[in-house]
């Protein structure tokens, strides 16, 4: 049986225009989708936006717009996004979508037969900004003395009739599964700052707000919307066809991961297992936290005026060079900083020097030297051999890696073999040979050849334009290209007419100023 693996991102908020960090979150999961695919799994990979709630409801009336007429607008940049940044996500669902209230409805009414929910009063404090609530020792002071939620957001005292979920209740239960499981929750330190707040003890989460209207109405007392997040985490089996439990969601939801950053960590892991739990579905398989991006030292702020926005970045870069900066840059988990000289440094010194170069200096030699033949190989060296076993034995590091979703660490090992592939270019060099040894010349190049095959196949999740220009212009049959490719019973057919080659990772500079008129 084919194993699945089911990929999602947060759904984001329609407030706002998508920024880098959600650039950030929605790649990462789309290299996790197409390691997976290319691994043999059947992959679904979720995506797409969160369009209720008070900020929402709120951002519509100051711009004097009807709040689905926000969300239609912004729901199209977040789509229009994946399209720039080439995600191969499988479905994209928005929370105003028919399929998804009737899924909140539906497991809404599980938990009140269940027994987990009750009609009280909520009195307390709010962060709309956050859609969250706080309590009173949480809080922190601004600059004037008013009160900030921890993440220095706004909040607003709030009374009013709400139903309560049971949270308090499944305090043992939650213990009991992380300790059970602790690969549920990724990294490690997250792992534990969850489970100490769960062991501080849990209050009942208020449910569902009375003073605005934009939610799903709570099944049976139409003054009620649902609480956003009740809302927006069932997007999750929404979109596998909940309430109907067979179909895709037996299909997918037991291999289900959310990937998300870590300000949204108590909701995945402490509500939304709570949730499913008190419905008697599974909790997810696994949540990972990633880390929070800053820009040249600074947080992203509107005020700031430094919100890099992921459209001009890949305008600016490519594509494939954001991409491969994001999951290089930084141990996956921890914070980042994103600066010019950061990801400048890596397009050109690995990207265009090391990887680009190795795959231009083989084929660029074969055009011009060779009338563009791979040409048919002698008998292998150690070094040959050594370096062709490197190549099949990366995929291992690799694959253990992504399964932590260590994407930098996976990177690593393929940049150990792509070092060592230059090293090994050096020391044969095949353009010496051509006058004094040809056979071993052609050895030598079908070899540089293969290497770059097994590298760029493994580089598609991350690099997935350039690696694939790479295989074709190594004439390597589209269906031949996943990891059950690598290895010497797929290798490349010496004699084979190559298509001529054209540099796949260019050198960036930074645009020349402009010249003042004069
Ligand atoms: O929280 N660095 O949506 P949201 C890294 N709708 N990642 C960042 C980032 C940054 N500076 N800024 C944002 C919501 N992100 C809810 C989610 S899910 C059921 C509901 C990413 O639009 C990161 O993944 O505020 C973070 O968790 C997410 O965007 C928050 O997006």
């Amino acid at each position: 049986m084919t194993k699945t693996f089911y990929i999602t991102t947060p759904i984001y908020y329609v407030n706002d225009k998508p920024h880098i960090g959600h650039a950030y979150t929605t790649i990462a999961c789309d290299v996790l989708a197409r390691f997976k695919r290319l691994d043999g799994y059947d992959v679904k990979f979720l995506t797409g936006t969160d369009e209720h709630g008070q900020k929402i409801a709120k951002a519509a009336q100051e711009q004097g717009i009807e709040p689905i007429a926000l969300c239609d607008r912004n729901s199209k940049t977040f789509r229009d996004l994946a399209g720039v940044l080439g995600i191969s996500n499988d479905d994209f669902i928005r929370t105003t979508e028919p399929r998804h209230i009737a899924a909140c409805q539906a497991l809404w009414l599980e938990l009140e037969k269940n027994g987990h929910i009750y009609l009280s009063k909520y009195a307390g404090w709010y962060a709309v900004r956050d859609e969250a609530f706080y309590d009173e020792g949480e809080l922190t002071k601004g600059a004037n003395g008013e009160k900030l939620a921890p993440t220095g957001a706004p909040v607003e005292w709030v009374e009013e009739e709400s139903y309560f979920f049971k949270l308090s209740a499944f305090q043992d239960r939650l213990l009991a599964f992380y300790d059970a499981t602790p690969s549920v929750i990724g990294p490690k330190s997250r792992f534990n700052e969850v489970r100490s707040f769960v062991k501080g003890g849990l209050r009942d989460l208020s449910i569902s707000r009375t003073t605005f209207s934009w939610g799903v109405p709570v099944p049976g007392n139409d003054k009620h919307v649902m609480y956003v997040w009740i809302d927006a985490l069932t997007n999750y089996i929404a979109a596998l066809g909940y309430p109907n439990t067979s179909g895709d969601y037996a299909t997918y939801w037991p291999s289900a991961m959310h990937m998300v950053g870590k300000d949204i960590i108590r909701f995945h892991c402490v509500y939304w297992p709570a949730f499913l739990m008190a419905a008697n579905l599974t909790p997810p398989t696994r949540v990972f936290a990633h880390g929070w991006w800053t820009v040249e030292g600074q947080k992203m702020s509107k005020s700031l005026g430094n919100v890099v926005d992921p459209n001009t970045m890949v305008g600016k870069y490519g594509l494939d060079q954001v991409r491969y900066f994001l999951m290089r840059e930084i141990p996956f988990g921890n914070d980042g900083d994103f600066s010019e000289a950061a990801i400048s440094g890596r397009i050109n010194g690995e990207l265009a020097n090391e990887l680009g170069n190795l795959a231009q200096r083989g084929l660029g030699f074969i055009s011009k030297n060779l009338g563009g033949v791979l040409p048919v190989p002698g008998a292998y060296s150690v070094e040959d051999n050594d370096m062709l076993k490197a190549c099949v034995d990366a995929l291992e590091p690799v694959r253990v890696a992504m399964d932590m979703q260590g994407f930098d660490k996976a990177l690593d090992a393929i940049w150990t073999v792509v070092r060592a592939a230059n090293g090994y270019v050096d020391k044969q060099a095949p353009w010496a040979l051509k006058k004094t040894d040809p056979a071993r010349m052609n050895t030598v190049l079908y070899v540089m050849a293969e290497i770059v095959r097994h590298l760029a196949i493994l580089m598609q999740p991350f690099v997935p334009t350039s690696a694939n220009k790479i295989l074709d212009q190594l004439g390597v049959a589209a269906d031949a290209r996943t990891f059950a490719h690598l290895g010497a019973a797929h290798a490349l057919k010496g004699g084979s007419p190559l298509p001529a080659p054209s540099p796949v990772f260019p050198r960036w500079a930074p645009p020349t100023p402009e010249k003042a008129a004069p």
